[in-house]
């Protein structure tokens, strides 16, 4: 079977169309991504599920019995910025000393192998910053990252890994407390060290009912525009426009593989459904 890949190739087209039946063949999905130019990565919380981080949705996804849709939003934030502040507390915590998994690592050194005769972008919904300490160089952060503030008064975007962000932060946020509010004032949460601005900081993270920012937007276009291979990885493909994606890929002739421990609204769309832990799954998919 000759497997022609090309964004505008009527004959990829037509092989997927008779290719409908989905598979779970390893060797034919290596075969497509051997002849694949443009590979796209798109991840969701699943891939780091691995590294001790909690899914949204899965066990340990919840926070103080809170749905994370509850606290990652603006009137969350303008109510109560303690408690939100908390919340990412927590999580840049745990991050701050979980690891890139064989996941995150098989991605980066597939991207790394193949430098010289392949795209590749990993597209994520995730904000822990794992796929950059696994080494992976071209990575589109959709929703943010837990490493970086934003000033809510002049906009300046900050890196800070600091461990507390801030002395009142300090062994808060525990998700097992029933406190649904916070004590801790405005006045002791981080702020703008700018002189003439001293703004109260927030999580530069895209937050539910919150735009995604154009630029991202734009280089996401692009690489889904140009994608010969999707791989989907760890994401219950609920939240928009991310959930989109691979549903545009696919209608425009890419080649979709999703790798999931459970079938996604998306699976019955895919070429692919690798059902297992993706740090098995996908070393066994990009190993050469
Ligand atoms: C927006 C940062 C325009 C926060 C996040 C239609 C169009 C446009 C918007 C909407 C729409 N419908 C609804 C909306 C609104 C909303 C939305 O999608 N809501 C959902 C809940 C229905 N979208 C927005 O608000 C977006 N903004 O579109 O702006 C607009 C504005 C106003 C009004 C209309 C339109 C902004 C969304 C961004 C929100 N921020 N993250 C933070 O992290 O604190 S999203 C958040 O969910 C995370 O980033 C997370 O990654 C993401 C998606 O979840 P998943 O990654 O999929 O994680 P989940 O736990 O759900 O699933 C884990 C999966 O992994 C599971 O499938 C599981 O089986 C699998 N798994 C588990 N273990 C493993 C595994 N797989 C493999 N291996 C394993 N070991
Ligand atoms: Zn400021």
């Amino acid at each position: 079977m000759i497997i022609f890949i090309g964004r505008h190739n009527k004959t990829s087209t037509f092989l997927k169309f008779c290719s409908k039946k989905q598979s779970s063949d390893f060797a034919k999905l290596k075969h497509l991504l051997k002849a694949a130019k443009q590979v796209v990565v798109l991840t969701g919380a699943g891939i780091s599920a691995e590294s001790g981080v909690p899914t949204f949705r899965g066990p340990g996804g919840l926070w103080r019995k809170l749905d994370a849709t509850l606290l990652a939003n603006p009137s969350a934030f303008r109510e109560d910025p303690g408690l939100v502040w908390e919340f990412y507390h927590y999580r840049r915590e745990l991050v701050l000393k979980a690891k890139p998994n064989a996941g995150h690592i098989a991605i980066a050194s597939y991207e790394a192998r193949h430098a010289s005769d392949k795209k590749v972008t990993v597209i994520t919904q995730n904000v822990d910053g794992l796929h950059a300490r696994a080494g992976t160089r071209n990575i589109i952060e959709l929703h943010g990252n837990l490493f970086k503030t934003r000033c809510t008064k002049c906009n300046e975007v900050l890196v800070n890994t600091d461990s507390p962000i801030c002395a009142a932060l300090a062994g808060t946020g525990s998700p097992n407390s029933d406190k649904l509010t916070s004590d801790i004032k405005e006045k002791d949460l981080p702020h703008c060290k700018k002189p003439d601005c001293g703004g109260l900081l927030r999580p530069h993270i895209v937050w539910f009912g919150e735009f995604l920012d154009p630029k991202t937007l734009e280089k996401t276009d692009i690489a889904i525009s140009q994608c010969n291979v999707c791989l989907v990885v760890g994401t219950s493909s609920i939240v928009y426009p991310a959930a989109a994606f691979p549903t545009v890929m696919s209608a425009s002739g890419s080649i979709v593989a999703e790798f999931n421990i459970e079938p996604s609204p998306g699976t019955p769309k895919f070429d692919f459904y690798f059902q297992g832990p993706s740090a098995t799954t996908l070393p066994q998919a990009l190993s050469d």
